[in-house]
């Protein structure tokens, strides 16, 4: 075998609570954001297909364990409704811990360890009422519910991860449009992101005082930017890029401090946060023992080429332009480049430069459009391009392991075909597609081959 992976290396994949339970009004559940924005909003939605269509977990979770055993999984990463387990902002809902605790037991009993996510963009509406990430109450709320989660499941979980891909939270709802609040504002947008790392430590915090046997981490979509060329100007750019949409989550995450080039930014444009004096020492507490890395595609910016008018509002993409590198890779069935090495980047980048914390590859996938256009006479998705996919970036993680990176795992998005925020069932992802009239399982062969490089961890 060419590629052999470390000893107890955690293959398996991701999903989320609101992306796969279903169940959106049932078992006590309140509503989310996403519950709400459908209901008012459903034409922003693929083929108007809102979170109650989901591939039911909520009900058919044993079935799906099972599904996992049988694919080789050895780890799998959900999240908990926060808007289940505590529908009205204060009390524990009882069938919510029945069923979490199930979920976690169930996974344990199948040889699975549980990653288990506080926060995966499903607000409840109840807290974002009350201002969302934009009030420091959502901050206290998280903290007691992370607090009750760590009490309730903590004997069991291995790893715990307080939130998925903040930056996604911060663009999406306040600057580009994509998710709810869909508000506008870079200082807002900059009060969320604080909010979010501080809600973090005190989730760290917390878990650190009271002893678990796991670890707690963070799961960050870490982008690397490349600049367009050598000219100082594309390399500022590009510096500008990463301190926006990655460091400024990985560097409290891991070093627990701000970067002070962006503090300087900040501050030079007026755009710093609301903070009170103890907030850093805070923020000093939020570092974690694991980093989960989401990786998809690459960033390729260069100097911004365009004049911006005095009176446009801050944004991060003031000081760069994405750029379309000419003879670049592309998923030929969604226009997103396919750039393998990014992983290794990322993985060295963490050696050198954030103490080779551990990590793991906690989603990196491929969407497909139409993808029944792939099922064969005998019923399969013959998925050759996503096996191609996953292989060509295991060979760059397992380089960057041969040269000391500590990277534990790797966990595809996604389990079953799920669903996907505006994007619905648009684009497919899973190891395991999903009939969404009849919600019949089949196997693609790409989780038949990943069955086999858990089993023989590496190809
Ligand atoms: C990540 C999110 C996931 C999932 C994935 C695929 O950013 O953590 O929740 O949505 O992206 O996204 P999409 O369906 O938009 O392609």
């Amino acid at each position: 075998m060419k590629y052999r992976f470390p000893e107890g290396f955690w293959w398996g994949s991701a999903s989320s609570a609101a992306q796969s339970e279903g169940a959106a009004q049932q078992g006590g559940k309140a509503k989310t954001i996403w519950d709400h924005w459908f209901e008012i909003e459903p034409n922003r939605f693929h083929n108007q297909i809102g979170p109650a269509q989901t591939s039911t977990f909520y009900e058919n979770y044993r079935q799906d364990i099972q599904l996992m055993k049988n694919i080789g999984h050895n780890s799998f990463r959900t999240s908990i409704s926060w808007a289940r387990l505590m529908p009205d902002g204060i009390n524990v809902n009882q069938e919510a811990v029945t069923f979490y605790n199930n979920v976690i037991d169930a996974l344990i009993e199948n040889g699975i360890t549980p990653f288990i996510g506080l926060f995966h963009f499903d607000m409840p509406l109840y807290w974002q009422q009350k201002g969302g990430w934009e009030s420091r109450e959502t901050v206290e709320a998280y903290a007691k519910y992370a607090e009750i989660c760590f009490n309730l499941f903590g004997d069991r979980v291995a790893c715990w991860m307080t939130f998925n891909e903040p930056v996604v939270v911060v663009e999406g709802g306040y600057l580009y449009d994509f998710h709810y609040p869909n508000k506008f504002g870079f200082r807002m947008a900059a009060q969320v992101a604080f909010h979010m790392m501080l809600a973090h430590s005190l989730a760290v915090r917390c878990y650190r005082s009271l002893k678990l046997p796991g670890r707690i981490g963070i799961v960050l979509n870490l982008t690397p930017s490349y600049p367009r060329s050598q000219h100082p100007a594309d390399l500022k750019a590009s510096f500008i890029a990463d301190l926006f949409f990655n460091r400024a989550f990985l560097d409290p995450a891991v070093k627990g401090a701000y970067p002070a080039e962006l503090v300087s930014l900040l501050k030079e444009h007026d755009q710093l946060p609301v903070y009170q004096a103890e907030d850093l020492a805070l923020i000093a507490d939020g570092k974690v023992d694991l980093l989960g890395i989401n990786y998809y595609q690459p960033r390729r910016v260069k100097a911004r080429m365009t004049a911006i008018s005095p009176d446009a509002p801050f944004m991060p993409d003031w000081f760069f332009e994405n750029y379309e590198m000419p003879g670049r890779k592309m998923n030929p069935y969604r226009g997103w480049e396919i750039y393998e090495k990014g992983i290794y980047d990322i993985l060295i980048n963490l050696r050198d430069h954030y103490g080779n914390i551990d990590c793991y590859i906690s989603e990196n996938g491929m969407g497909v459009e139409n993808e029944e256009r792939f099922i064969a006479d005998d019923g399969q998705v013959k998925d050759d391009y996503r096996i191609d996919f996953i292989r060509e970036h295991l060979k760059w993680m397992h380089k960057a392991i041969q040269e000391g990176a500590h990277c534990r795992g790797y966990h595809l998005w996604t389990f079953i075909d799920n669903w996907s925020w505006m994007n619905a069932y648009n684009n497919r992802y899973g190891f395991i597609s999903l009939d969404l009239e009849t919600q019949v399982r089949t196997v693609k062969k790409s989780g038949e081959w990943f069955a086999e490089v858990s089993r023989n961890n590496g190809f």
